[in-house]
């Protein structure tokens, strides 16, 4: 078996994608990684975990060259919003990790997992149905390190060989770890606030349209895609993943299916209203049906369904226990 090394493995992603690896490929087989000193007990406890700094590109040669890692699923980003608060941070975290980690995959030959958004499109890109290939001049500090991370990804497999493959991810939405600083976030804080209190506020306006993912279908793209056989992709990275689409106010009425009650008003903050008035509404996602064999399992119903459950329940156990305390 292939040793797997997740960079990035505290994030949204990464705590979830390590915890699948690991069932699915053997727990010593996954090694977890971080800039953080530790991660969630959970992560700790059921496999391998090396602190490392993805910038410095020595310390990756040492961890993957010792390890014998063959697949490295590279995760470390900051999000949009937090991108636009520091503009030289972002580039410098975003570009100079992927950077780094692609020097030393020219080197030791690993297959290699990046992701890229549809941060990497803008306003002038068509919105509805989005194509695979088309316009993309991002007016976000984010959108500009996504496309520049795409295309110094086909620098690599082009010029050096470098099985580098990837998906632009939608707004991903999951009920084990938060999002931190993205766009899209409302779109998880929902279900949150609405079972604690039945009411919230959003920063979007109610008819804002976004593609949308619920995390067991993100897990599921980037397996399949790196477990696909290669000449079957055409485009290697950056596919467009899609499974649904809606506004915070569509959102908010499946929700109210459930809690009736359930109450949403909006205070639209500027800046990432207009990130998210340049993303897509919905993606063209025909290119990784047809090569790879995508289709999601979730659509706005089956998720809500679900985080509805599993936060409840969680909410309860944690109430109980409070309780007993
Ligand atoms: C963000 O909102 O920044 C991310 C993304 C869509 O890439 N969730």
């Amino acid at each position: 078996m292939d040793k797997i090394l997740i960079i990035g493995a505290g994030g949204q992603i990464g705590t979830e994608l390590t915890t699948y690896l690991r069932k699915e490929y053997g727990e010593k087989n996954v090694i977890a990684s971080d800039i953080r000193a530790t991660l969630h007990d959970d992560l700790m406890e059921s496999g391998p975990f090396i602190r490392m700094d993805a910038m410095d590109s020595r310390q990756v040669y040492q961890v993957i060259q010792k390890e014998k890692v063959k697949q490295v699923y590279f995760l470390a980003a900051i999000l949009s919003a937090v991108c636009e608060k520091n503009p030289e941070m972002a580039w410098d975290i975003n570009m100079g990790t992927m950077n780094s980690v692609l020097r030393v995959a020219k080197e030791l030959k690993f297959k290699m997992f990046v992701p890229s958004s549809i941060g990497a499109f803008g306003k002038t890109t068509p919105k509805d149905q989005t194509k695979q290939e088309t316009i993309q001049r991002p007016n976000s500090i984010y959108g500009v390190t996504k496309v520049a991370g795409e295309l110094l990804c086909d620098y690599y497999h082009d010029r050096y060989g470098i099985d580098v493959r990837g998906v632009r991810y939608p707004g991903i939405i999951s009920n084990v770890v938060p999002p931190g600083g993205g766009t899209t976030d409302y779109a998880v804080d929902i279900y949150h606030k609405a079972i604690k209190f039945n009411k919230y506020t959003c920063y979007l306006k109610e008819d804002t349209y976004l593609d949308m993912m619920y995390m067991p279908d993100a897990i599921k793209a980037a397996v399949t895609l790196m477990e696909a056989g290669h000449d079957s992709l055409r485009y290697h990275n950056s596919y467009n993943v899609g499974s649904m689409s809606f506004s915070p106010k569509i959102q908010a009425d499946e929700i109210k299916k459930h809690l009736p009650n359930f109450k949403i008003n909006y205070k639209v903050d500027p800046v990432r209203q207009s990130i998210a008035d340049s993303w897509p509404n919905s993606m063209d996602d025909s290119a990784a049906r047809e090569d790879w064999g995508w289709e999601p399992d979730y659509n706005l119903e089956s998720m809500t369904n679900d985080m509805i459950k599993v936060l409840s329940e969680r909410f309860a156990r944690r109430n109980k226990d409070e309780e007993t305390k």
